[in-house]
């Protein structure tokens, strides 16, 4: 399975160009040039997909949950056969070290697939019997058309997160990647057709947001929207899809607190810390971007923590040593740097990194930058309260569990938290009270994905991972029988 130049839709089971016959450039951001083109598509063929996923739902949502599941189940099989060339085909794209593609994006869009592919199989709906009487049996019945839009941070493995659910459950789809990272979605295309997928059941449209995503939101037909992204292309979505009453679930950004007691496995944590701030250089919605630590341990964290910041390598995404590759793009990080200069301008010590690092070779023109720590910032400003989606976080002081939890809970955002401390009770009360759909204590991005997966807040609306997002995916119908 080899990426092409010309990436091309794939609508109808057939790999196709855009109706307009252009092209928008695709970046390798650690080269900084243009290595291949993907189609501009428009609202025409998004109609033209959204028509062909309309013609293949009968057939596929009737064939049974085991053919769909032997279907799918070859797709990962295929994923996983080919491993290599998409891991290296996703860090071409977005910049990531090759040895994160090849340990975690991949090998999870397999798992993604393989999971829903399965669970189909083994799920069931509820039963409810009034005694004497009558019973109640519910149907889970797919909605129909549904549309999926995912972000350019982790692109295999957000894309299939959200494809893999609804096909498995009988939907047919219009997906849009990010047209920020497109290649690996068109690698699926072909997997897709080797594994025998009916023509028009997944239907992949590239292009620009406002155009292609758009215009899956506005479309009639479209019955439900699965989207992950930034927060205010979120509240876009949701003022079109709300009005057409569409199913929605928004995964939106964060704002993650790293709360660290003076009672925590300190080596276990700052392993993880380090992890959970600079992972694919924090561009990964569940980072911890504020982490407050207990005072009595402010020192000790920060010496041991701004050291191992600076011994991470920035560099080359195909060099074995590389901790960190590029940012995905030159407008990400300009984004990133003008936070770190409203950071300073916030009153904020700058402890090390946030430089553009300049390369040699190959990789000169790419966009690199130094992983930053800032301190001196109060928990109301905005680096401490906006998402920056980039390898900087900030360090505060803590004295109390209270003072933790109040400046933890205090921005609009509520996806993830992270809990440090061998106190089994402190670290229930804290997760019974922090505002996030998902709590790690003692760990960070451990995951299952039976769990549901979300955020409250202004990160979002819904739950995906296991039966939520098969539940989302079906719109349940309760039938009433009387004896
Ligand atoms: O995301 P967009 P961007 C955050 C992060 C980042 C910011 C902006 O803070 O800096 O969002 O990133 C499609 N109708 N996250 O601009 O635009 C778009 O083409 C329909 C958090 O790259 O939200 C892409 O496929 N679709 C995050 C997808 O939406 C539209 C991951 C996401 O892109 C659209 C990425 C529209 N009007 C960024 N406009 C996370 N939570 O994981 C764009 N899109």
């Amino acid at each position: 399975m080899t990426p092409d130049k010309y990436i091309k839709n794939y609508i109808n089971g057939a790999l196709i160009p855009a109706s307009s016959g252009d092209y928008i450039d695709n970046i390798n951001p650690a080269a900084g040039k243009v290595y291949s083109h993907l189609p501009d598509s428009d609202a025409e063929d998004v109609q033209i997909a959204v028509e062909a996923a309309e013609r293949a739902f009968p057939e596929w949502s009737k064939m049974g949950a085991q053919k769909r599941f032997r279907i799918l189940n070859r797709v990962a099989d295929i994923i996983e056969q080919n491993l290599e060339s998409f891991a290296h085909a996703e860090s071409v794209d977005s910049g990531k070290p090759v040895a994160m593609s090849r340990s975690v994006d991949i090998p999870r869009a397999h798992d993604n697939i393989q999971f829903f592919a399965t669970a189909i199989i083994h799920y069931a709906s509820e039963a409810h019997h009034m005694e004497g009487t009558a019973f109640n049996f519910t149907l889970r019945q797919p909605i129909g058309v549904v549309g999926c839009i995912s972000p350019w941070n982790l692109p295999l493995y957000l894309f299939t997160w959200k494809i893999a659910p609804a096909l498995a459950a009988g939907n047919t789809v219009v997906a849009k990647p990010s047209e920020i990272t497109p290649m690996t979605a068109y690698m699926l295309s072909k997997a897709c057709s080797e594994a025998g997928m009916p023509p028009g059941v997944l239907n992949v449209v590239h292009g620009l947001g406002p155009k292609v995503g758009q215009a899956i939101v506005e479309h009639p037909k479209v019955k439900a929207i699965s989207f992950t992204g930034g927060t205010n292309t979120g509240k876009k979505i949701a003022a079109i899809a709300a009005p057409m009453f569409k199913k929605l679930s928004l995964e939106l950004g964060g704002k993650n607190p790293n709360i660290i007691f003076e009672d925590c496995d300190f080596d276990q944590m700052i392993v993880d810390t380090l992890r959970s701030s600079f992972s694919n250089n924090g561009q990964i919605c569940l980072c911890g971007s504020r982490i407050y630590i207990q005072r009595s341990i402010y020192e000790k964290f920060k010496d041991e923590f701004v050291k191992r910041t600076q011994f991470l390598k920035v560099g080359d995404p195909f060099s074995s040593v590389t901790d960190l590759g590029s940012l995905v793009s030159k407008a990400h990080k300009e984004k990133v740097m003008s936070c770190l200069a409203l950071a300073e301008v916030e009153g904020g010590k700058i402890l090390c990194g946030g430089k553009s690092l300049e390369m040699k070779g190959e990789i000169k023109e790419g966009y690199f930058l130094s992983p930053a720590v800032i301190e001196g910032l109060p928990p109301n400003c905005r680096t401490n309260q906006e998402e920056i989606f980039g390898p900087v976080v900030t360090i505060t002081p803590f004295d109390t569990e209270e003072e933790a939890l109040e400046m933890a809970n205090g921005t609009n955002y509520g996806l993830s938290a992270t809990v440090w401390t061998k106190d089994v009770a402190k670290a229930n009360r804290m997760a019974e009270k922090l505002q996030a759909g998902i709590v790690w204590v003692n760990c960070w991005l451990l995951r299952d994905l039976r769990t549901p997966f979300g955020g409250m807040k202004s990160s979002g609306v819904g739950r995906e991972g296991g039966l939520e997002a098969l539940r989302f995916f079906t719109e349940a119908k309760n039938v009433c029988q009387k004896y």
